[in-house]
């Protein structure tokens, strides 16, 4: 196991470089991609060659952030002096650009997620830090630069996203003192709130209104299943990767214990979303079912098997475990 470096000895290989490839993981989201955009953003400002290296399109969420960072491109530029694995610390979180990352002079790792070994060459892992973009802010002013309205904007929207807006326990008097300072730096919040929470598209709400429609309860109101199957789709128009929040939807209901979502991602493939409050550990129902995950948010993949039969079989499980 490799030691935890310093954001001093982070900032310094940095600053020795002059090409600079910042990769965020798949499935990007806010944190992931706010803090890739604000330190790349930062590095140009510090006269570096840096771009921000994706392998897909940006979730709609999100995609304001991208001001000419981010690039599909895998050809550029042909032996950067550094990667750097930003709100991740494993290669599998970008298979598509793995070779790219490889070509790298130096390999750095800048994350807050749990590990048991950082296996790069230099890494900042900081399991206390809400959001990635805690971190990227306290290493900006290490690189000699200024945070501006714009870097502060992608480093805001990764710190609101990660502590789902201030709600999760993982949010800290530094998070609310850092959001703090970038208010005061002139960061136009109440707008990035609007462009992240108040954007959405049409079809996704009808989608949710179906799913909510779908809602049965069980296990004396303990439980409640909804599902998305194909036909919803088609029929709304909603995409299943913007179905992000209905599982919590579900479980914010009164009585609820524990909200299951099963997700119809093609015929007799079930992905089934648990969502608990207080008691139910749905990382260990999960595990038992080939998933996993958190104890309040876990899931798991069933094949061969209608929605019907997966939500009858789970409503059977389900209603012995919370009796
Ligand atoms: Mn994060």
């Amino acid at each position: 196991m490799k030691k935890n470096n310093s954001l001093e000895e982070i900032a310094a290989a940095l600053c020795a470089a002059h090409t600079v490839l910042l990769f965020p993981h798949v499935s990007v989201d806010g944190d992931a991609l706010g803090s890739s955009v604000a330190l790349c953003a930062a590095l140009r400002k510090a006269g570096k060659t840096a771009h921000v290296v994706i392998e897909e399109e940006l979730p709609d969420m999100v995609s304001f952030l991208d001001r000419g960072y981010c690039t599909e491109d895998p050809a550029l530029p042909a032996r950067p002096d550094v990667c750097v694995c930003v709100d991740c610390n494993e290669y599998r979180r970008f298979p598509k650009r793995k070779a790219l990352f490889g070509s790298g002079a130096l390999a750095m790792c800048i994350d807050h997620h749990k590990t048991s070994a950082p296996l790069l060459d230099l890494n900042h892992i900081d399991e206390g830090a809400a959001a990635t973009a805690e971190i990227i802010y306290d290493l900006i002013p290490l690189l000699g630069v200024g945070i501006d309205a714009e870097i502060g904007g992608a480093l805001y929207v990764g710190i609101v996203t990660d502590t789902g807006r201030f709600q999760y326990s993982n949010t800290t008097r530094k998070t609310h003192l850092i959001a703090a300072e970038l208010h005061t730096i002139g960061v136009r919040t109440s707008e990035i709130s609007i462009l992240l929470y108040q954007n959405e598209r049409m079809e996704k709400r009808l989608l949710e209104s179906r799913i909510l429609g779908e809602a049965e309860r069980f296990a004396n109101g303990r439980a409640v299943i909804s599902c998305i199957t194909q036909k919803m789709l088609k029929e709304t128009g909603g995409r299943l990767d913007e179905t992000d929040g209905v599982a919590e939807a579900l479980r914010d209901i009164r009585g609820v214990e524990l909200a299951c979502l099963l997700k119809e991602k093609s015929a007799r493939t079930i992905k089934v979303s648990l969502r608990s409050k207080r008691d139910f550990d749905a990382a260990a129902f999960s595990a038992e079912n080939g998933g996993g995950g958190h104890a309040r948010a876990a899931g798991f993949t069933v094949t061969n098997r209608s929605v019907a039969d997966v939500k009858a079989l789970l409503m059977r499980q389900l209603a012995e475990r919370l009796s």
